[in-house]
């Protein structure tokens, strides 16, 4: 009696709260069952049903690690309504993977490893996001990535919840052609390991010019292509071009925005925000805000006053984090 009891209150606790997470619940015996697909402008699951990721991008991981915690990213799930986090691995600035010494390589591994760990308790998706920036050509540093690529997928076999991002932003001239031929060396690493896992490669100029891997797309499923702005700066113009590309079919990921000026700093720019996220949401594509830190800067979600990790309310953020979590809360069916 007292079994059935449980069972049914966990039964109705599961109906109330079960509708958000698209992710299969931790179990990874059965983990191949939740797993997305791309099609379209984005990704589906598991019947064909269209999945929007909204969620929050880490800082550099070396420079404001203590961000990823089992609780804070509980939050982002349960109280921001987010259901992706993505894990921002500087390679080449200071603390980078590939510019800094062995232990700090370790220690970054540690961290992405945890950081899945607890965005899968969370029911969240993961994006493992290889941040090049300073090195524009992701060709730079092409050995270390495969190697670290290799080491994840393996990791994460069998995991449906985790996204391997190629190159953050290329740029310094780095062509497509260039860039497609670095996605086609790490893709058959990762996908030897995970042979449907869910990529996202780079495009060329900060991850703007989408227009250039739509019309000389990979040949491979499960592929998608990333787009970054800052609303600030990114405005009707580049608006135009990616609504042409979004219309054409092209699948592609917001896999880093802010509403700030590129540079992360200067004013935020709330109008042109909201005219990106309407045409993201238009054609379902998935978005993540740049950063949760409290470092102070524009594109900052959290006050530089605030030092708390974990357990942040609404008054812990700046205007901008304010703007989001209230975005992500709305259109994660939340109340105000
Ligand atoms: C910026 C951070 C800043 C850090 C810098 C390192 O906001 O604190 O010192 O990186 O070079 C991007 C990049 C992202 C940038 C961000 C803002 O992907 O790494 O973060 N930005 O400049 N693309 C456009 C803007």
């Amino acid at each position: 009696m007292r079994k059935i009891t449980i069972v049914s209150i966990l039964l109705i606790v599961c109906l109330i709260f079960g509708s958000a997470p698209v992710i299969a619940r931790s179990s990874f015996s059965d983990a191949k069952k939740g797993a997305l697909h791309v099609e379209g402008n984005g990704l589906v699951d598991a019947n064909g049903k269209k999945v929007q990721l909204r969620g929050v991008s880490t800082h550099g991981l070396s420079w404001f690690p203590d961000y990823v915690n089992k609780k804070g990213f509980k939050d982002l799930h349960d109280k921001w309504g987010a259901n992706v986090i993505r894990l921002a691995m500087y390679t080449e600035e200071w603390g980078g993977y590939c510019s800094g010494d062995a232990n700090n390589r370790k220690a970054l591994k540690k961290l992405v490893k945890k950081g899945v760990e607890y965005a899968t308790a969370a029911h969240m998706y993961a994006v493992i996001d290889w941040h090049i920036l300073s090195d524009g050509n992701p060709k730079k540093h092409r050995k270390a990535a495969k190697a670290f690529f290799k080491m994840m997928s393996k990791e994460f076999k069998d995991y449906t919840n985790v996204i391997y991002e190629l190159c953050n932003e290329p740029n310094g001239g780095t062509s497509w052609s260039t860039i497609k031929s670095y996605a086609e060396d790490i893709i058959p690493v990762i996908r030897k390991n995970d042979k449907d896992a869910i990529i996202v490669v780079g495009t060329p100029t900060w991850s703007q010019e989408i227009d250039k891997a739509l019309a000389d797309p990979i040949k491979e499923d499960n592929i998608l292509y990333t787009l970054h702005f800052y609303a600030a700066t990114h405005k009707t113009d580049m608006r135009k071009n990616v609504k042409k590309v979004l219309a054409a079919g092209l699948p592609v990921f917001v896999t880093e925005f802010g509403i700030s000026e590129a540079n992360g700093n200067g004013k935020t720019n709330k109008k042109s925000a909201k005219k990106w996220i309407d045409l993201l949401d238009k054609y379902g594509v998935s978005y993540i805000a740049f950063s949760l830190a409290n470092k102070a800067e524009s594109t900052s979600l959290i006050k530089s006053s605030c030092q708390k990790h974990s357990g942040l309310t609404r008054s812990n953020l700046t205007s901008y984090g304010k703007w989001y979590y209230d975005l992500l809360r709305s259109k994660a069916g939340k109340k105000k």
